[in-house]
């Protein structure tokens, strides 16, 4: 078996074009990774996230860098598994754990045949529901939080971090991908604008745009550069570099 670099156009009976807010609704309900979302999710992340694919592709040469034999490497919130695979993908010749995990039971039972279907038997790589805020991690050298920390509650941001930070080995590093927002308003404005764009030039009408950006008010919630850096130095990480940003979207480096 050949493995493949991306997770879409596996399951052609299913429909792969988002248009859950295609339709006006009298109410926007919060936004829930639930059965619609699910077989509609590469298509949204692809068509909502400025420099989704870049990210995941890179995030195989990070790994190719960074992962130390007989170590784990974790996807927290890995959906439908693009990193996890992209990790897989980086690993080479490596001997590691990698084990991706999300909440959300309709990913992870489609998350879990994707990967079975892509991989070969002898590659350690296993898929589990769980909430990241209390799973104990093992030894790592790779962690890769892309597109999840924003969905967990501030309070809870820390003492994950810090959990993360001591399960690094030596050398390790987290990457963390996140939704960014701004202090000067009007930078913050500007941010949201062209995001709104690239979402227009993805298809996207203006009442999704809109009924979207209701489901994810207080689902969603970014915060700056700054705060994640300094958060980052606090729960023990020795260094923090942006390395990836397109509009209000950023994927930053944390060194152990
Ligand atoms: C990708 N990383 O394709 N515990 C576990 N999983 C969670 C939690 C939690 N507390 N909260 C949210 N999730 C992926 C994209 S999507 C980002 C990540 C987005 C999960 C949630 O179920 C969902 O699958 C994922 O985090 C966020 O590279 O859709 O914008």
């Amino acid at each position: 078996m050949t493995p493949s670099n991306n997770t879409q156009d596996k399951h052609a009976d299913t429909p792969t074009t988002d248009t859950l807010y295609a339709s006006p609704s009298d109410i926007v309900e919060g936004f829930r990774f639930d059965d619609k979302v699910v077989s509609v999710f590469p298509d949204m992340i692809q068509r909502s996230v400025p420099g989704y694919s870049t990210i995941i592709h890179m995030i195989s040469q990070l790994t190719a860098r960074y992962a130390q034999h007989d170590t784990h490497c974790y996807d927290l919130g890995c959906s439908l598994g693009a990193a996890t695979l992209a990790m897989r993908n980086g690993l080479g010749a490596k001997k590691c754990h990698i084990v991706g995990i999300d909440n959300s039971p309709q990913m992870v039972a489609r998350c879990q045949s994707l990967v079975k279907e892509d991989t070969p038997e002898h590659i350690d790589i296993r898929i589990i529901e769980a909430d990241i805020d209390g799973v104990d991690f093992k030894p790592a050298s790779v962690v890769v939080l892309n597109f999840t920390l924003q969905f967990l509650p501030i309070e809870k941001r820390t003492a994950l971090l810090q959990r993360i930070a001591q399960a690094l080995v030596p050398g390790g590093v987290l990457i963390l991908s996140e939704k960014l927002a701004f202090d000067d308003p009007r930078h913050h404005e500007l941010m949201i604008e062209l995001h709104h764009n690239f979402k227009r030039s993805q298809g996207y009408s203006d009442l999704e745009i809109a009924q979207k950006r209701q489901s994810l008010e207080n689902v969603l919630i970014p915060e700056s550069f700054p705060s994640h850096q300094a958060r980052l130095k606090e729960a023990g990480f020795s260094g923090v570099e942006l390395w990836f940003q397109c509009f209000n979207f950023a994927s930053m480096i944390a060194f152990k």
